[in-house]
Formats: C-alpha cells, sequence, structure tokens
C-alpha cells in the first residue's frame, strides 16, 4: 500500500473526492518531491503542480506523479482544478493546520462548485508510523550525529565560547555527513543551562561549568535528535545531583517505552523522579515529542497525549532539570518502538563526562 492509498484510506474518500495538500512535509512524505507547489491526489491519480524552478526536480524525486507547470494567468489552484475536473472530483479536502485564511478565500473561489473541508490532520496521523526506509534514514542522522559530538569534545576547552562551539559542531556534522542540520544547534553553557532553548552566544566557557549541546544531523529528509550535557572539569556538587536525578529520569523512561503504554504515563514518571528528587516544577516541558520528516511530530510525550505508543513510533526521551542562576541539565536519546520495547537510536555516552 503506498503512502497516498493510507491516506485515501484512513480519510475515508470517496471516489469523487480528492486532496489538495500544501505542507512542504505532507509533499515529501507523499511523493518523496522536495520543492515548492502543491501536491494533488484521489483515487486513481497523482500530480505535484509547480513552477518552471521545480518541474525537472519534481519528475526526477517523484516518478509516476504527473508534473503540471504554472504560467502566465495559470495558477496553481487553476491547476488542481483542472487535474480534479479531468478525474471527476466533486469535493475535495485541505490542511486546515497550513493554509492561510487568505489562500483558503482564493481556493474557493477558483475551485467553485468544488466544496472544501478539512482533512483533519490524516496525513500527519498516517505519519506516525515510520517504515523502515524511514527508521533507517532516522537511525543513520543519529549516528552522524554521534559522530560529530565524539569528534567535537577535544574543542570543548576553557575560554572558547558558545557560539564557537555551535559553529564547530554544525560544521562537524556536515563533514561527517548530514545533508543538513534537523533545528538550530542549541550550547548552553554554566547559568545559560536554565534557558531549555538557550541561544548560544558570546560566553566563554569556564572551568567547573556543564553545557548542555541540544543537536541532530537532518539525513534523507530526516531528523535526529540528542542532547548531552557535559562538565568542564568537576562541577558543583548540586549540577551532580540535577544530573544524576536526570539521568535516572530518562533511563528509567526509557526502559518504559512499549507499545501500548500511553504517552502521559511515560512522561508522568519522568515528573514523578525530578518532583521526588526535590526539584517540583523545575522541569516544565514534556518528555518528549516524535521525530521524522520534522523535528517536532505527534505523539508528544506530554500530560495532554494519552495515545499509546505504536511499534514503529520514533520518539525522544528527553527530561531535564532547570534552575536560574545555576543551570540546567537535559539528557536525550531518539527511540524506535519495537515489537515489545524500543530502542535507542543514539550511543553517545549518557554517564556524566567530565572533560
Ligand atoms: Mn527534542
Amino acid at each position: 500500500m503506498t503512502r497516498i492509498d493510507k491516506v485515501l484510506e484512513r480519510a475515508g474518500l470517496s471516489k469523487t473526492e480528492g486532496v489538495i495538500i500544501h505542507k512542504p512535509s505532507n509533499i515529501f512524505y507523499l511523493s518523496g518531491y522536495t520543492g515548492e507547489g502543491l501536491l494533488v491526489f484521489g483515487h486513481g491519480f497523482k500530480a505535484i503542480i509547480t513552477d518552471f524552478r521545480y518541474t525537472e526536480q519534481a519528475e526526477n524525486q517523484a516518478p509516476g506523479f504527473q508534473v503540471l507547470m504554472v504560467g502566465k494567468g495559470v495558477s496553481h489552484v487553476m491547476l488542481a482544478k483542472k487535474v480534479f475536473d479531468e478525474n471527476g472530483v466533486t469535493a475535495a479536502r485541505f490542511e486546515d493546520d497550513e493554509v492561510t485564511v487568505r489562500a483558503f478565500r482564493k481556493m474557493e473561489e477558483v475551485l467553485a462548485g468544488i466544496p472544501l473541508s478539512p482533512i483533519d490532520l490524516v496525513p500527519e496521523q498516517v505519519r506516525r508510523i515510520k517504515d523502515e526506509e524511514e527508521i533507517a534514514a532516522i537511525e543513520e542522522a543519529c549516528a552522524i550525529s554521534c559522530k560529530a559530538f565524539d569528534a567535537l569534545l577535544p574543542h570543548i576547552k576553557v575560554g572558547v565560547t558558545e557560539k564557537q562551539l555551535q559553529i564547530i559542531l554544525d560544521n562537524l556534522l556536515l563533514e561527517m555527513g548530514a545533508d543538513g542540520l534537523a533545528f538550530d544547534t542549541i550550547v548552553a553553557s554554566g547559568e545559560n543551562g536554565s534557558l531549555p532553548h538557550a541561544i548560544p552566544g558570546p560566553r566563554q566557557i569556564q572551568q567547573g561549568d556543564m553545557i548542555t549541546f541540544d543537536f541532530g544531523a537532518k539525513k534523507r529528509g530526516y531528523c535526529a535528535d540528542m542532547t548531552r550535557t557535559v562538565s568542564v572539569g568537576q562541577p558543583k556538587e548540586e549540577m551532580r545531583v540535577i544530573y544524576e536525578t536526570v539521568l535516572k529520569a530518562q533511563e528509567e523512561c526509557e526502559k518504559m517505552l512499549r507499545p501500548g503504554i500511553s504517552c502521559k504515563t511515560v512522561d508522568d514518571h519522568a515528573h514523578e523522579v525530578i518532583d521526588a528528587a526535590g526539584y517540583h516544577g523545575r522541569f516544565g516541558h514534556g518528555l518528549g515529542h516524535a521525530v521524522g520528516i520534522d523535528i517536532h511530530e505527534e505523539p508528544r510525550l506530554s500530560q495532554f497525549c494519552e495515545d499509546p505508543l505504536e511499534v514503529g513510533h520514533v520518539v525522544t526521551v528527553e527530561p531535564g532539570i532547570y534552575v536560574p542562576g545555576l543551570g540546567g541539565v537535559r539528557i536525550e536519546n531518539t527511540c524506535v518502538i519495537t515489537e515489545n520495547s524500543a530502542r535507542t537510536l543514539v550511543h553517545a555516552q549518557k554517564a556524566l563526562l567530565i572533560l
């Protein structure tokens, strides 16, 4: 069954219904095409609508898809209407989480006579379960990330700035085979570690600092996500306690991963471990999230998600403790859910590394 077939089935689309996809990650998932444009499909047809810059690319990346090119006075949506008319489509679904109000009004006008209704995140639902090829890409992205991190370690020294470490790590990721970065690398040193999404800045590394690195390679369209916190010299006693608490939460939650367990149950456990150590309120984000083409996908390991984990989900486990004025620790692995448990795709050392 193709991915498009899965969407058609899950959305319960009839023979006379079509779908218009705007979201680049969904277009890539469903067709392999990475350029700009629209994807339209239904039972028995699938077409990419793009412009001159991308037609050749679309033909190469998405064999089997009709490729249509916009031109003077002929817009993307006008071509979508043409495809729909040729295939007897009388109603269409669209991504109501992606299309702007302005674009929606225009679509309604051009598709006159073809009513629009939401696809209700069905492509994202299908994307939750990663196939072997997708897991292999994420695994490779994680392996590249670990290799880059190993190569970064000798550069972590007193006096070097967070920004310099970011530049070195980003370069290493590309040198080790990344196609790009999954997201902007986070380097948070010393007291900056209390900011979960710190922006690397001019702060110089000092003796006794803990430094959190949160980063990931992108490979064949798929993201890696990993975080490690290291210490430059012996850390303050409280930071050592914080580290051991986060490590305990991370390891116990990773061991809980298996098909059927609810996302909330795993998240709850991380909060229990951290609260019990006296850090109630200092772990203010969810435990993790799914990873794939996008760095943040569903399901989330959070108090708001009671969905059960399923075989083929790829999720992060990333507890942290953040104490303003002191610092922070976060440890994160990306894991794939297997038949009976889960397997981490990140193999970098989790025990405290003192450089
Ligand atoms: Mn993450």
